[in-house]
């Protein structure tokens, strides 16, 4: 495992090996078949190229009402739990005394991208935002605090986790493309990204 650090923002590549990275993704899958993938849409409107669903007690949602966390899927039941496996991953890197409240899915199919944000519609910015990756290889860019000025890009391959707190937590952040096929975790391709937060 390599631990780097990238304006604040720790990257553990490696963090998970392939047994590791098989344990999230069919955990993930048990979540995916009671909280489906849907396709979010921006308040403007616009569809986001990522699927995402979520777990634990709140998931993160957009629609034309608005960025907001929520209690329930789109299609009205509970988010399933947060497995247990990236409740170890939280409790390994956060160091934060709290439990995650949400594990945000993301999902990349070939072309799909996730455009400049801060993560910052949680009401407690002292925990970090924890994220895996699975699946196939994405340029991750990395900014400022604030919008605009120099930006630095990582590859994040499967398994690497990284870790957005204290002076990084309001990082500006994105993932500019994937590459289709570089992994062989997922039976489908593409991209699932894991994102933990504490949200209230
Ligand atoms: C992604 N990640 O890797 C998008 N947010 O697909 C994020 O948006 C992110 O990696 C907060 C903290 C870490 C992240
Ligand atoms: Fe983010």
């Amino acid at each position: 495992m390599t631990r780097l650090t990238i304006r604040g923002v720790v990257i553990y590549q490696g963090f998970l090996d392939r047994a590791g990275q098989e344990t999230v993704r069919d955990a993930i899958g048990d979540v995916l078949q009671s909280a489906p993938l849907f396709e979010p849409v921006t308040p403007r409107g616009k569809k986001m190229s990522v699927r995402m669903s979520a777990a634990g007690q709140y998931g993160w949602v957009t629609d034309r009402k608005g960025y907001r966390y929520e209690p329930q899927h789109p299609q009205g039941q509970a988010w399933p739990a947060i497995p247990n496996c990236l409740q170890e991953v939280w409790e390994q890197v956060s160091g934060c005394a709290r439990p995650p409240e949400c594990c945000l899915i993301n999902h990349y199919a070939a072309g799909a991208r996730m455009g400049l944000h801060q993560d910052r519609d949680e009401a407690d910015f002292t925990c970090p935002v924890v994220s895996v990756s699975l699946g196939d290889d994405a340029l991750f860019r990395i900014g400022n605090t604030t919008r605009g000025g120099p930006t630095q890009s990582v590859w994040l391959s499967s398994g690497d986790v990284a870790v957005m707190g204290g002076d990084a937590r309001l990082i500006y952040h994105g993932i500019d493309r994937t590459r289709a096929g570089s992994s062989t975790l997922l039976p489908q391709g593409g991209r699932i990204n894991l994102t933990m937060r504490v949200v209230t």
